[in-house]
């Protein structure tokens, strides 16, 4: 009995029920093995963009022009997800096998927002992925001293943060070797810039425009698109539209003070082996806050986050 040889390759896009899979740089549009389709089986054990799969190789192209098709996903070193409106779960991974998460702000329009990289950096280290902040359109202003005081915390977490603009050109090369073999993800609000980076990283990318889809006409933001484009020096970028709601997804109250890691000195430390660090006496974190070791906008940033977390989940 003849062995059917599987080729093992990334998706890249999704559309309806075809992956496109990058294989030995050559994109094949793959369907679905069927038994991916049984209805008992959670969405997440869905390939998403990111996975590495293992799909069979075909001649002819069926009838939606797919070539191959995925028999098997490999486990995910990572995963990327958001949630949905804030308080209710609806946790979405929207890609996997991502190394890190650029996070992309600008220095106006729109303005520094730190409460939404604290956010953001919550969601990668909780996915597994490295965070990295990206302070754009640097051409913008002319304070710099303060921009820097504001971004120090982050710097002393050793969290790498980056200056650029995408418009002068200026910072590039350090982004260009933080994402070389590397799997990356820009995200960040709607306008700081992340597209224009994609674009001024690798000019000859084919980027899609409209990555927020409205066919459905159910709303706005409830369809995004998320795909990966291989970068020539090496490694794979994904841009995202603006996600408004970028929730905090599948982490618990009790997690939550391990994501940060300007905290994690202090835990278990605090009087109650169970502190959440927010009302209770004796506390670490606050004593720390207090005496000006801890950050306060980190702080507040983290009691923001633990509120918005219901009650609900689970206490891991
Ligand atoms: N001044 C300045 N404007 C920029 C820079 N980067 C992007 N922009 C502008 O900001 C706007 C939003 O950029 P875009 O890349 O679409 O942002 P995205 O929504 O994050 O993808 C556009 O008008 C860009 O031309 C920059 O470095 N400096
Ligand atoms: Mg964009
Ligand atoms: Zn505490």
């Amino acid at each position: 009995m003849s062995e059917v040889l599987l080729s093992r390759g990334v998706v890249t896009r999704i559309r309806g029920s075809i992956y496109v899979v990058s294989s030995g740089g050559v994109n094949v549009k793959c369907s679905l093995r069927g038994r991916f389709r049984l209805r008992d089986r959670p969405d997440e054990l869905l390939p998403v963009v990111g996975d590495n799969v293992d799909f069979r190789p075909g001649s002819s192209p069926d009838d939606r022009g797919a070539t191959g098709m995925i028999m098997s996903v490999h486990p995910r070193s990572s995963v990327f997800a958001r949630s949905g409106l804030s308080g209710k779960m609806d946790h979405k991974v929207i890609g996997a096998n991502l190394d890190q998460v650029i996070i992309v702000v600008s220095t106006k329009k729109p303005t520094l927002k730190l409460r939404l990289i604290d956010r953001m950096i919550v969601a990668a280290e909780a996915g597994g992925m490295e965070p990295v902040v990206c302070v754009n359109k640097m051409d913008l202003i002319g304070d710099v001293d303060c921009l820097r005081r504001q971004l120090a915390p982050y710097e002393k977490m050793q969290y790498k943060v980056i200056f650029c603009s995408a418009l002068r050109g200026t910072g590039l090369d350090v982004i260009r070797e933080l994402m070389r073999f590397k799997s990356s993800i820009m995200v960040g609000s709607s306008g700081t810039g992340k597209t224009s980076l994609v674009a001024a990283l690798q000019p000859d990318l084919k980027l899609v425009t409209g990555a927020v889809s409205d066919k459905t006409g159910k709303g706005r933001h409830t369809t995004t698109h998320f795909e990966l484009h291989e970068l020539d020096f090496g490694g794979y970028i994904g841009d995202t539209p603006g996600i408004r709601e970028f929730g905090v997804s599948d982490v618990s109250k009790r997690e939550l003070a391990t994501h940060f890691r300007d905290f994690r000195p202090y835990l278990g430390t605090c009087r109650f082996s169970t502190c959440t660090h927010s009302h209770e006496p004796d506390c670490s974190v606050k004593e720390a806050v207090e005496e000006g070791t801890l950050s306060r906008d980190r702080y507040e940033s983290y009691i923001r986050i633990l509120d918005s977390i219901g009650d609900q989940q689970k206490n891991r």
